[in-house]
């Protein structure tokens, strides 16, 4: 299931092909690209079974590796000068934890009775991590995805998505949805991925990007909070079903209960339980709303959707922070801002902005001025191109 790439990033793809090449003293057999994604619409909703639309970018994870004639696993981490060294017998957690993404990985091959050899890695990346764009879905998806073609497994791309998903869950302990892997794989240039998280059936939708254009404005802040609010929010969806489900038995998950049915049991929910049911069960109906509108080219009540996330994000299902509110809050009285909000899992990383293409310029420099005055913090801003999912370079 090898797939030509179009030739992009290319700068970061040599630098990892020579630095295998330096480190290992010979060319890497194959080399391999993972990109990073977007989300417009539809946060929170992949684990309670609803929908997203996402699209894979122009910032990717590029792994270049060769197999090796014994059991040994060499990974060099090109951007951290790092490097950890294993025996495929031995997975065990190492001290530091950049090798988790890896192991968790081969970690699944071997659960589900994948038979690998050894082999030897450079890897590395123009992806921002912890931005908010993936890129440990994407360093799962580009190894599981190198190594499925160079050991010749066999495992098509939902099943690469389901046990990148899975290595995620269970290795690394975050308790992730499936959006990231899936757009990872399943990314397609110019088009955005409408996913039903709960049948895992999934439409392209056109999104040329002429008269407007998608930037995304990395408040560098991560704050710790990230994956333990994750894990208690998901717990919190699950609490809200179970006492839904007393009322409409049928209820599996989020994605069955109406906002109408959330209200009416206010009360027995609590006030924090009811504020996450509120949210999920509106945006899960927002991402049907707004994937309408575009394909009506309504792209002004699209960004007004955007809003509402942001808004449902902040005050109902609190995973925004203050840097990501505040540069929400910039765009709101911008009449080339069509849409903003955050993007993600939340408590740092971007914001997704909607912006007139012959604005953005002027876009980029009240936000980056106005953040640095706030928060002494330089803004990066990434105009998006959207590319093709994981595949090999040839
Ligand atoms: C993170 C998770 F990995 C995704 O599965 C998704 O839940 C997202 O947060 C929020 O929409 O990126």
């Amino acid at each position: 299931m090898s797939m030509m790439m179009e030739k992009i990033e290319i700068s970061t793809a040599d630098r990892i092909r020579e630095a295998y090449a330096e480190h290992f003293g010979q060319a890497a057999t194959r080399l391999f690209r993972s990109p990073g994604r977007i989300n417009l619409i539809g946060e929170h909703t992949d684990y309670n079974q609803g929908f997203v639309l996402p699209a894979s970018v122009d910032k990717a994870v590029y792994f270049a590796l060769s197999p090796r004639s014994d059991a040994r696993v060499i990974l060099h981490a090109v951007d951290l000068g790092a490097t950890y060294a294993f025996d495929l017998h031995d997975l065990a957690k190492p001290a530091d934890s950049w090798p988790y993404y890896q192991l968790g990985i081969l970690d699944q091959l071997q659960k589900n009775g994948y038979r690998i050899g050894g082999f030897q890695a450079a890897f590395g990346s123009d992806l921002p991590v912890g931005a908010g764009m993936s890129s440990s879905a994407a360093l799962e998806c580009c190894l599981l995805f190198a190594l499925n073609e160079l050991f010749v497994l066999g495992l098509d791309r939902l099943a690469i998505v389901k046990m990148a998903q899975r290595a995620e869950n269970e290795y690394v302990g975050v308790n992730c949805g499936i959006m990231d892997q899936f757009a990872s794989v399943f990314g397609k240039a110019e088009s955005v991925i409408r996913l039903d998280c709960r049948s895992l059936e999934y439409e392209y939708f056109p999104f040329a990007m002429n008269e407007y254009l998608l930037v995304l404005c990395d408040t560098s802040v991560k704050h710790s909070l990230a994956s333990s609010e994750y894990n208690t929010r998901r717990q919190e969806c699950e609490a809200g079903v179970a006492i839904l489900q007393k009322y409409q038995p049928d209820i599996q998950s989020l994605r069955d209960a109406t906002p109408a049915l959330v209200e009416a049991h206010r009360e027995e929910l609590g006030e924090v339980i009811y504020r996450r049911c509120k949210y999920m069960t509106e945006e899960i109906r927002r991402v049907q709303e707004a994937c309408e509108l575009l394909l009506r080219g309504d792209l002004v009540g699209f960004g007004a959707k955007m809003y509402q996330t942001h808004d449902g994000l902040q005050h109902e299902y609190e995973v925004s922070c203050e840097e990501l509110d505040f540069l929400v809050e910039q765009t709101r009285a911008d009449s080339n801002v069509l849409g903003a909000r955050m993007m993600g899992g939340g408590f740092g990383g971007c914001t997704i902005n909607l912006v007139r293409a012959d604005a953005v310029e002027e876009f980029e420099t009240y936000q980056k001025k106005a953040y640095f005055q706030a928060y002494g913090i330089p803004l990066p801003c990434y105009r998006v191109r959207i590319t093709d999912g994981t595949g090999e370079i040839l």
